[in-house]
């Protein structure tokens, strides 16, 4: 029984809460990572948890107050092919748009266009912390973009018009009130 117990390694995720539009924190500018210790992959391992249960495409850092340049996405039917992208810079390849209908854990309910470069290349370090470079477009860059965004302070109601983003604004503060209220 011993020898089996020492053979049985269990991982504890944890489910973390995520910051809601128009929290201040939001607006943090994450810092690069320089610690690629267990914690790092402690870390990667429950956002990618969070991800997944609030079944999001994608989380990064700053959404579960952790200001460093930490981004996990998973684009798959199967949610079987997790990408953790850490400290990321991107370059735009060409300057034909993409335009996509976007979301956020951070702003639920709201969905808007986005046009954003199609194609982009991207260079990280992976969970492992080993270099990598990926050329991406559509989803793919789009994705990459919103969370680079957020590792940034931005949330993708900035790139909308200010009549639009303050009417989603007044529609949030409107909806906490009628919570208060019950
Ligand atoms: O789940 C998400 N869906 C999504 C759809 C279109 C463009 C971007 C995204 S990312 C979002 C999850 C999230 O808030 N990531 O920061
Ligand atoms: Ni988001």
């Amino acid at each position: 029984m011993a020898s089996l117990l020492t053979n049985c390694f269990i991982k504890i995720m944890t489910i973390l809460t995520v910051l809601r539009f128009p929290d201040e924190r939001l607006r943090t500018v994450a810092k690069p990572v320089t610690d690629f210790g267990p914690a790092l992959q402690t870390q990667i391992d429950n956002m990618l948890e969070t991800m997944y249960e609030a079944q999001g495409i994608g989380l990064a850092a700053t959404q579960v107050n952790v200001h460093r340049q930490v981004i996990v996405i998973d684009l798959s039917e199967k949610k079987d092919a997790p990408l953790v992208l850490i400290n990321p810079s991107f370059e735009v390849l060409d300057d034909e748009a993409f335009d996509y209908q976007e979301g956020c854990l951070s702003v639920p309910t709201f969905y808007d266009d986005v046009e954003r470069p199609k194609q982009c290349k991207v260079k990280y370090l992976d969970y492992h912390g080993a270099e990598m470079t990926i050329d991406c477009d559509g989803l793919l860059a789009t994705c990459i973009q919103h969370e680079m965004d957020h590792l940034n302070g931005i949330v993708f109601l900035d790139h909308l018009s200010r009549l639009k983003r303050d009417r989603v604004l007044k529609k949030i503060q409107k909806d906490a009130k009628a919570e208060l209220v019950g």
